[in-house]
Order: C-alpha cells, then sequence, then structure tokens
C-alpha cells in the first residue's frame, strides 16, 4: 500500500486556490502545456512514505499516536503565498514564503519515523508545497496575480494513494487531530 502523511485543506480552501489558478495561469492551462491537478487532489505533503505491509503501516499509526501524546503540535494556519517550479519533475507548486516552525517540526518527525518504520528516508530538506500542476515542460510565466491564501489545518491525515487510468487519486485512511 502507498502512503503518505498530509495536510489535508478545508474544500472552500481547494477551490479558492483552484479558481485563482485558473486566472493566474491561463495560458498553461489553457495550452495543455501542463497537466492541472485535480483541485480534489490537493494537499500538503509532510511525509512520503511509499510501500510499506500493512502491519508495519500499523506500527508507524502507534508512533504517530505516541509523538503526538508526547510532543503535541498545535492546530495552526500557514499563509500559502509563493509559487515555485522544479524543472525537474515538471511541478508548478503553490507554497508558504515562511513555513510555521511547528509545521516544520512535525515534517521532520513524521519524515523520521516513516524512515524508520522502513518506508521512504528523505534526504531532501522539506519544502511545503501544493502541486498545481504536473507535466510542466516549460518554464511556467509568471502568476498573472499574486497568490494570498491563508489556510488553517487542525489534522494531519495519512492518504493512500491510488494510480488509475485517470491520475492518481488519494483516499484517507486515518487522522489524528492537532492539540
Ligand atoms: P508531489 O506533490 O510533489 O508530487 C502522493 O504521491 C504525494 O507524495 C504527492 O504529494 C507527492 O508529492 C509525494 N510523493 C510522491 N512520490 C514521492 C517520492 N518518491 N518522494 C517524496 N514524495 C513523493
Amino acid at each position: 500500500m502507498r502512503t503518505f502523511f498530509a495536510l489535508d485543506l478545508p474544500a472552500q480552501s481547494k477551490l479558492a486556490i483552484a479558481r485563482w489558478r485558473e486566472s493566474a495561469f491561463r495560458s498553461l492551462e489553457a495550452g495543455g502545456l501542463a497537466r492541472p491537478v485535480p483541485a480534489a487532489n490537493f494537499h500538503m505533503t509532510l511525509a512520503f512514505i511509499g510501500e510499506l505491509p500493512q502491519r508495519k503501516l500499523e506500527q508507524l499509526c502507534d508512533r504517530v499516536d505516541a509523538l503526538l501524546g508526547s510532543k503535541p503540535c498545535a492546530a495552526g494556519i500557514v499563509e500559502l503565498n509563493e509559487v515555485g517550479y522544479w524543472p525537474r519533475n515538471g511541478i508548478l507548486w503553490l507554497g508558504p514564503a515562511q513555513c510555521p516552525g511547528e509545521l516544520q517540526q512535525l515534517a521532520t518527525r513524521l519524515r523520521t519515523l516513516a524512515g524508520q518504520a522502513g518506508g521512504k528516508r528523505e534526504s531532501k530538506a522539506f519544502q511545503p508545497h501544493i502541486s498545481l500542476f504536473r507535466r510542466c515542460t516549460i518554464a511556467p510565466p509568471a502568476s498573472l496575480s499574486a497568490p494570498e491564501f491563508a489556510v488553517g489545518y487542525a489534522e494531519i491525515t495519512l492518504f493512500e494513494s491510488h494510480r488509475g487510468d485517470q491520475g492518481a487519486s488519494y483516499q484517507p485512511i486515518h487522522r489524528w487531530a492537532l492539540g
């Protein structure tokens, strides 16, 4: 089972971001120069786990329970106000210019637990982001309007990722409330 920890986004934030994306990157969408991620799939990955057997995944969930019991993480707000582009994988993303320290710390701890459980060991620095477009093979134009979204987060979601003919879909399989 291919899984990851993420912040899910409230439905109204997904819609607002999708509306802004449509107007800010009209030429990309209209020109078919990149593949827009369905708004329903918007999320911010905290730690990618990858393929883990069910038993290991359950152990990992127990460790997340213990982590949040001993080192609680408060709910908060993240300001999404920066656009970035990774030419290597063709991802155009929206993220915070300044990541809240608590979120950064939470991602680091979840990545450590995921690695210890046998999941992916991440060496790259955590760059909080929401993928807006995939397969963007040209350097994207500057966005026509600056993004400014304040998105509240109050839980961590463990998602299972499925790849189908229509692209990826993400199924929430567990949630942890933040304090
Ligand atoms: P992305 O948004 O940058 O594509 C589910 O696949 C989530 O996990 C996506 O958000 C994706 O990030 C991330 N992801 C997929 N494969 C990954 C990998 N090999 N390493 C790190 N993150 C990955």
